[in-house]
């Protein structure tokens, strides 16, 4: 029978980094399900950045970006032989599990997540994580958008004048009623990062009777990314 299974030898490409993307599934429902606070709930972001440590520890990534409800890895080791059907099965599932664990509540359905696998090249990664990023800042200008003009309209007429509008005409819009995006907190346009980094540690060398400074690498969570550009990533990766 094993010969059945047609799929088990699809792999990625060999010597490529991969990127996979997860995102929740129907997570419109799940949000008004769980009342999340809108336009941004600060403890789903606390969430998804614990399900992105989780994710790091697990699968040793160089790099995990999120927002919303969408988590990017950059894998340099790739796990499971390269396996296609392995990576886009037990990532995501981990993933779903973690993000239960993290949320601590009763849920009406389980939570589930999609996955993709994306091969790049090193030039491809500064350019794909730059759009994620695009994305979310996209997502947050819609976001503030549309809790604004619902919360002068109706539901109807609010998404009816959205559909009209784009990016810069929400930016001005809201500008002109006194919300000013350039002043929400740095995650809400940019999103959250996850990537190692030096701790400096000071010690005491007994034989030498002086103090010793060794660098220690630990997992950070970054709530204060910049707009990534090449500098960034070359720390990085
Ligand atoms: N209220 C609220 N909803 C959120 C937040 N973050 C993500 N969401 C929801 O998650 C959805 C994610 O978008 P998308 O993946 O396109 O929709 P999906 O197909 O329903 O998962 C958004 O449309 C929101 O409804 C948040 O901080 N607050
Ligand atoms: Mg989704």
């Amino acid at each position: 029978m094993k010969e059945y299974e047609v799929y088990s030898s699809l792999k990625v490409p060999k010597n490529s980094k991969i990127i996979v993307r997860l995102d929740g599934r129907s997570f419109h429902k799940l949000a008004e399900d769980l009342n999340l606070i809108k336009p941004y709930d600060e403890n789903f972001y606390e969430v998804m950045a614990n399900v992105c440590k989780d994710l790091f520890k697990e699968f040793s990534p160089t790099f995990v970006y999120t927002f919303s409800d969408e988590i990017s890895l950059l894998l340099d080791k790739i796990p499971f032989e390269g396996r296609v059907e392995k990576i886009n099965s037990v990532i995501p599932s981990f993933t779903a599990a973690s993000f239960v664990m993290h949320y601590g509540t009763d849920f009406k359905k389980p939570p589930s997540f999609d996955s993709r696998i994306i091969p790049v090249s090193d030039k491809d990664i500064l350019k794909y994580f730059k759009w994620r990023q695009d994305e979310s800042w996209k997502n947050c200008i819609a976001s503030y958008g549309i809790y604004f003009l619902k919360s002068k309209y109706s539901n109807k007429e609010a998404n009816d004048r959205i559909s009209g509008l784009n990016s810069s005409d929400i930016h001005e819009l809201l500008y002109q009623n006194g919300i000013n995006l350039n002043d929400v907190e740095t995650y809400k346009k940019r999103g959250i990062a996850v990537y190692r980094k030096n701790k400096k540690v000071v010690g005491f060398n007994k034989k030498k009777n002086k103090e010793q400074i060794s660098y220690r690498t630990y997992n950070y969570v970054d709530w204060e990314v910049p707009k990534f550009n090449e500098e960034f990533f070359e720390k990085i990766i």
